[in-house]
């Protein structure tokens, strides 16, 4: 007799929840994916990604999971996962608007046994005060007794091929042991990777927190280094090779224009956030985001310089932006350097176009070419292999361009140096 597939619900097929659903799918599970968006719901169920990724679209197309934007259909899963998205407000507080939004839209339908594990980042304390009091009231039933609460933040890293979904290792953490032990059974039957139990709640939301925010300091590490490098004529990407040639105790980070993405500009705040509840000020965490946050002021600053060693005023002056997404071979624009870049060159007077090929949507030139053509000089803000193979010195000197703003310090200095080509790094 064939065994009665257990049925698991997805909540938000974003980045996180749709590798998820896929994986869980391929492992065996009845997949349920609920998401607001109708539009994209219309898409899986016809097998098609709303994504731009091909490697997904593939998998979409051969797995069975059964999209929709009606949230009582939790009430047929024994495991409810939350991976619905957990941004920012502009004023960096953190805006938990989804996550509530997505436990009212469930809690009617939770059955009494039913696990639910939150995936999407949050600070510690939000499960238990925030996440637990919203399901326990709309359904009337006990967490920890009648369903069970786990967290196992999500790590997913967006257009990685070597750690994905099913390998890379996770933490699970739960309100007590029953819930802890069936999130530790659903996870290691879906993932190769380590799955490490945490004590409790609090703990496992600080660790992504954490892995993130040392991230951010270390990034902003390097973006320091970088402008006072620059300042000596050091090069900062050369001596951080240096550094990486110690084998122990060092981790290579890299500057760049700025830091972008859903998680790590984002994340330190959540615990910036909190702490201040308890009259702590993560004042390094707070300095880290300021020097990150001023990266794409001085990109801009290099073009500045660039155009002036011209004697071109940049006021009315073409300049070209090449990517617009926040990091390599990505189609993801969430807090992307490259909006800042393009709004201060345009406060400075300047014509800005762009062109990013995973982006095209959002680019105003539709090729290389068509962004080139008549700019004075190209601000390289994602490092996309396209742009690393295509942009040469000849290509620029055929396009009369002097002056290249390497933004992501991904191209071969030495060779526009040599061509007579301004190239300014970040650092280099
Ligand atoms: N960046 C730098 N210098 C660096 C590394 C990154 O400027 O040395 C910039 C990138 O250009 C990008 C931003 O920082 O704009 C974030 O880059 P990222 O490589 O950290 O990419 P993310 O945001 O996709 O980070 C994910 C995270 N994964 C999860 O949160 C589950 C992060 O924890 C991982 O450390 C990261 O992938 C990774 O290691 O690739």
């Amino acid at each position: 007799m064939k065994q009665k597939k257990t049925t698991i619900a997805v909540i938000g097929l974003g980045y996180v929840g749709l590798p998820l659903a896929i994986l869980a799918d391929k492992k065996g599970y009845r997949v349920i994916g609920v998401d607001i968006d109708q539009s994209k719901v219309k898409l899986l169920n016809q097998h098609l990604s709303p994504f731009g990724d091909k490697k997904l679209s593939r998998k979409i197309s051969k797995s069975a999971i059964k999209a929709t934007t009606d949230f009582s259909k939790v009430k047929t899963a024994s495991i409810i996962i939350i991976c619905v998205p957990t941004p920012v407000y502009e004023n960096q507080m953190p805006d938990f608007k989804p996550l509530e939004n997505a436990c009212k839209s469930i809690a009617p339908f939770i059955k009494k046994g039913q696990l639910i594990i939150i995936e999407s980042t949050v600070n510690p304390g939000v499960s238990e005060n925030f996440i637990l009091p919203i399901l326990e009231k709309k359904s009337n039933l006990k967490g920890g007794e009648d369903f069970f609460l786990a967290h196992c933040p999500e790590r997913i890293n967006p257009g990685d091929e070597n750690w994905r979904v099913d390998n890379i290792p996770r933490v699970i953490g739960s309100l007590e042991n029953k819930g802890l032990d069936l999130a530790l059974k659903f996870y290691k039957s879906i993932i190769s990777g380590k799955i490490k139990p945490m004590n409790n709640l609090k703990e496992t939301e600080a660790v992504k927190i954490v892995e993130n925010a040392f991230r951010d300091i270390n990034i902003a590490f390097v973006n320091e280094l970088a402008m006072s490098f620059s300042r000596l004529g050091i090069d900062v990407t050369n001596v951080i090779s240096g550094a990486a040639t110690k084998p122990f105790s060092f981790m290579a980070h890299f500057p760049g224009c700025g830091v972008g993405g859903h998680c790590i500009p984002i994340d330190p705040y959540y615990l910036i956030e909190y702490a201040k509840k308890s009259d702590f000020n993560h004042d390094f965490l707070l300095l880290a985001r300021k020097i990150n946050n001023q990266m794409p002021k001085f990109t801009v600053e290099k073009v500045l310089e660039g155009l002036n060693e011209k004697g071109i005023a940049i006021n009315g002056t073409k300049i070209a932006v090449l990517g617009l997404a926040y990091k390599a071979n990505v189609d993801d624009c969430r807090e992307t350097p490259s909006i800042k870049i393009i709004k201060y060159l345009k406060e400075y007077g300047a014509k800005v176009v762009t062109f990013d090929p995973f982006v095209l949507q959002k680019s105003s030139a539709k090729s290389l070419k068509q962004v080139i053509n008549n700019a004075k000089a190209i601000v390289i803000a994602t490092n996309h292999d396209l742009f690393i193979k295509e942009i040469t010195s000849d290509l620029l000197l055929e396009n009369e361009v002097y002056i290249v703003i390497d933004g992501r310090n991904c191209l071969d200095k030495e060779k526009f140096l040599k061509a007579g080509i301004i190239y300014k790094g970040i650092g280099r």
